[in-house]
């Protein structure tokens, strides 16, 4: 009976370690960002979104991370760079970013060739997590987002006629396109004409012209926040009334605030919308606004979700912080494959076995009165 006790008693000793967090020393995290230049709109929320729950998770005190964040820029090289330094000067377990898929297509390789987990909170091109097995994303692809956004439309608008526009020059932009338009094949809807640009354009008025001349009832649109938002714009002083259709690149509060007037009627394919009514979602959008003063956004709100995914995988890794960088890089790659019916603001999600996020909830909003407002079609 006494040796059964003591047995118990080695054994509960042995596990209090494992259980009451035996991290010693700090899992160090990457945060890849685009701070400046044009996709400053998505790595301010993004970042918001991260320090934030970085901040929280720290203060529980169950995992302990140690984040560094680097401005990537908005350039492909710029993300390249930043990748470099975390995984050799930095000697980082785990990366968060970077924000564009163009971006992530042409950094993410090293990172798989180190064995370094990363994981994406805005990429949302094909062919993300395929990039190579350490590489992770929490944020919705447009291939699963874009079939809800064309089957709301076409019920709310009745469409039967469109104008597709491009940016040619983008992984995200093009890929997001040729969704729409086989999309827009499947639902038995014409394109009358598909025009493009290119990245950093800013006078839109001739594609404009030849869009408003198909006479489309609707114009879908690929871009990033600065081209989409000029289109907007543009747009509108052309005379064009019909609504615009977007997608993940105009998921920003600062799309709608800059384009005004010209926003409004904006369709577009959401992972969030503000009012989205879980636990989680409430406690997340009321810490960023009393911590901000200002409502979160989309890409906040996925910032927010990958680094509680990341510190979740770092808990169940196990580590005390004094292991081996590879050892870590490893434990936490297999960790992220566990995550499964995770309770976030983007409501509950899973990795699944190709290391894309599912999430079963996600949302068709349109702007009226400022704000993205749910969409539902009519019954
Ligand atoms: C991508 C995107 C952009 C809109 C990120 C902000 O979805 O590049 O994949």
């Amino acid at each position: 009976m006494m040796q059964a006790l003591l047995l118990v008693l080695i054994a509960a000793a042995l596990a209090v370690p494992a259980a009451w967090g035996a991290q010693l020393t700090p899992i160090r995290v990457g945060l890849a960002v685009g701070i400046t230049g044009d996709i400053s709109v998505y790595g301010e929320p993004i970042r918001a979104g991260f320090q934030l729950a970085f901040r929280q998770i720290n203060e529980r005190g169950e995992v302990k991370t140690d984040t560094i964040l680097e401005d990537t820029g908005q350039t492909r090289d710029g993300a390249i760079n930043v990748f470099q330094k975390f995984i050799q000067r930095d000697q980082v377990a785990v990366i968060l970013g970077p924000i564009l898929s163009s971006q992530a297509f042409g950094a993410d390789p090293l990172a798989v060739q180190a064995g370094v987990p990363v994981v994406g909170v805005s990429n949302t091109a094909k062919g993300i997590p395929e990039i190579g097995p350490t590489v992770f994303r929490v944020s919705v692809p447009e291939a699963v987002q874009i079939p809800k956004s064309i089957a709301v439309a076409k019920k709310v608008l009745n469409l039967s006629r469109v104008v597709v526009v491009y940016d040619n020059a983008d992984d995200f932009t093009v890929s997001a396109y040729k969704t729409f338009a086989d999309e827009l094949q499947k639902n038995g809807i014409q394109i009358a004409d598909t025009i493009t640009f290119a990245r950093g354009d800013s006078d839109f008025s001739a594609q404009l012209t030849k869009a408003k001349a198909a006479n489309p009832q609707a114009i879908v649109v690929s871009a990033l926040a600065r081209e989409g938002t000029l289109l907007l714009i543009q747009g509108r002083n052309l005379g064009i009334t019909v609504p615009f259709i977007g997608g993940n690149g105009f998921n920003d509060t600062n799309v709608i605030t800059r384009a005004g007037a010209a926003a409004e009627g904006l369709i577009v394919g959401a992972a969030w919308v503000p009012s989205a009514p879980t636990a989680a979602n409430l406690r997340f959008y009321n810490s960023f606004r009393d911590t901000y003063k200002r409502e979160p956004n989309q890409f906040a709100a996925q910032a927010y979700t990958g680094a509680q995914v990341v510190s979740e995988a770092i808990r169940r890794a196990n580590l005390t912080g004094g292991e081996d960088i590879k050892v870590q890089r490893s434990k936490i790659t297999d960790a992220l494959k566990t995550i499964k019916n995770f309770e976030t603001p983007l409501g509950r999600i899973s990795i699944t076995a190709g290391r894309d996020v599912d999430q079963p909830r996600t949302y068709v909003a349109v702007v009226r009165g400022g704000r993205f407002t749910e969409l539902f079609p009519p019954k």
